[in-house]
């Protein structure tokens, strides 16, 4: 690291205060950031370590924040902006070596003035209000609690879906389309809810699905989930896009611990391969390719949120070249993302690692058995959590056409070892994944619940909603007649009105109590 050695006052610091020479400090140090106002940087995550001048590719990227908000501290101690949103090492990794100025007498910074809202302190109230843990008895919970002590922002990016988000309220309400047909006089004293997920050891048949910017709902992020998943023996899936960098969550882990890896293809391969390369050794057990996102999904509610934080003046300079803020810091951010992905490039991912590969996003038979017929180790049958096409129908009901076609073009019986089947998107409750174990899944993915547990609760949050979990699938074992996970069968369950989007079903208060009609989110006053 070419970081100079020089330790600076703050006085100093602060007299780089503008656009033409701009300097920030970010955990004790200092950087000279302005570069990144006029488009040198993009976000290369965590894995990323550039050892050229050319590796300081992504030029004509803006900072996805927009300069604005990098001037709002210029010449100023950043570093409680920094940390939610971004990687540790995205300055470091982001920045050439010449312009890590050295460090920052932090006695003699002057304290950046935090003007607490009306806003947040009724939020703090909120908290402070909140029911003690002991109290929550479901995900549904933590999701309402988690609503009314979000920031407001962080509520939006977690929670938004694309477009009407009728496939988000789809993907849970098409659990409601399958009916149990439970087994009596089983002898279900003892139960067993452990399975094998490609081959690895986990306590439920569930995995943590990776989720993008963990730090916004607390400042651990990611790794509530990893301690979280390490407790209750189950596997997380780390996200390209973490708050915390990928070597800081494989740090936390614990000895033997197994994690998955989500990977956004990025147009540069070379960097692709880097990462990829990287994850395996550092053990990783399977990497899930994401696929449904080659341009990122409109999701409303957080563009809304977006659209208010923007200086009025940025706005308008959208679409004019360069990025186009008013689309949000999400779509912002994702340019990195290949559009360009095609099933030729599978063949490179296999000669360039031996981890079982996942597509992660499959959305119909035909390019499940695509991937089956290319020697892929799996696929996820998932809508990315509702957020990107909507109309996509639910992963569950996917699921049901999958394991027919399969077995009618190519024998295949399912669960499957050699190809296994996911599911992830609008799973609340233990008999949710029952029912897609019993159709055929290895596992489902949980995303959104375990952010909102974490972000309502902290760690005891996400320990209680997988605690929470397990009772659940203790009693529902029991009361399906089934004593381990391979007695979840086919035959325990109706879903012969899955593919009907419109059919009568008990109404879902306790969902419908959460979701946030788009109506609802505050409209920019004008
Ligand atoms: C999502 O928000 O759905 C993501 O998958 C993460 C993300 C965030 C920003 C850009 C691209 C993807």
């Amino acid at each position: 690291m070419a970081s100079s050695d020089r330790t600076y006052s703050g006085k100093e610091v602060a007299l780089h205060n503008s656009r033409e020479s701009c300097w920030i400090i970010v955990h004790g140090k200092v950087y000279d950031v302005t570069d990144f106002l006029d488009g040198e940087y993009t976000i290369m995550w965590s894995t990323r370590r550039p050892t050229a001048e050319t590796d300081y590719t992504g030029r004509g990227v803006d900072h996805p924040g927009g300069s604005k908000i990098i001037l709002k501290y210029a010449g100023k101690d950043a570093t409680m902006e920094y940390d939610p949103i971004h990687p540790p090492d995205a300055i470091t990794t982001n920045l050439k070596p010449e312009k890590h100025l050295g460090s920052v007498d932090l006695a003699t910074v002057e304290k950046v003035e935090v003007t607490i809202t009306d806003e947040e302190r009724a939020r703090q109230e909120r908290i402070a209000a909140r029911p003690p843990l002991s109290e929550i008895l479901n995900l549904h919970d933590f999701e309402a609690i988690a609503k009314h002590t979000m920031p407001e922002k962080a509520w939006a990016y977690y929670s938004s879906a694309a477009d009407d988000e009728i496939t988000n309220r789809e993907n849970h309400a098409a659990f409601h389309r399958i009916w149990f047909r439970p087994r009596i006089l089983k002898n279900v004293t003892k139960v067993d809810w452990s399975t094998t997920i490609l081959g690895q050891k986990s306590s439920m048949p569930l995995y943590i699905t990776a989720t993008a910017l963990g730090k916004l709902g607390h400042p651990d992020g990611e790794l509530n989930l990893t301690r979280a998943a390490a407790k209750h023996g189950i596997i997380q899936m780390i996200p390209t896009l973490a708050s915390c960098s990928f070597d800081e969550i494989m740090d936390t882990a614990a000895p033997g611990q197994v994690q998955f890896f989500q990977l956004y293809v990025n147009k540069d391969r070379e960097i692709t391969k880097r990462i990829v390369q990287h994850a395996e050794q550092r053990g990783i057990k399977g990497l899930f390719i994401t696929v449904d996102a080659p341009q990122l999904g409109r999701r409303e509610k957080d563009m809304r949120q977006k659209f208010e934080a923007e200086d009025p003046s940025e706005v308008s300079r959208a679409g004019q070249g360069g990025v186009d803020r008013s689309q949000g810091a999400a779509r912002a951010i994702s340019s990195f993302i290949d559009p360009g992905l095609d099933w030729s490039d599978m063949a490179w991912f296999k000669s360039i690692t031996k981890m079982p590969l996942i597509l992660k996003g499959v959305q119909c038979w035909e390019d499940a058995l695509e991937a089956y017929d290319l020697g892929l180790n799996g696929v996820v049958l998932s809508n990315h959590g509702g957020r990107q096409l909507d109309f996509a129908r639910s992963g569950i009901e996917v699921l049901v056409e999958v394991t027919s076609k399969l077995r009618e073009m190519r024998g295949l019986s399912f669960p499957n070892e050699k190809f296994q089947l996911f599911v992830d998107g609008g799973v609340r409750r233990a008999t949710d994944v029952m029912k897609a174990i019993a159709l055929g899944a290895t596992a489902v993915g949980v995303g959104r619940p375990f952010l909102y547990a974490y972000s309502a609760y902290g760690p005891e949050g996400i320990n209680q909603a997988l605690q929470i979990l397990h009772d659940e699938f203790e009693m529902n074992m029991r009361l399906l007649g089934a004593r381990n996970i391979k007695e979840v069968v086919a035959e325990m369950v109706d879903a012969s009105n899955i593919h009907l989007h419109m059919v009568s079903v008990p109404a879902d208060n306790l969902y419908e109590s959460n979701y946030e009609r788009l109506q609802g989110a505050r409209l920019r006053e004008i």
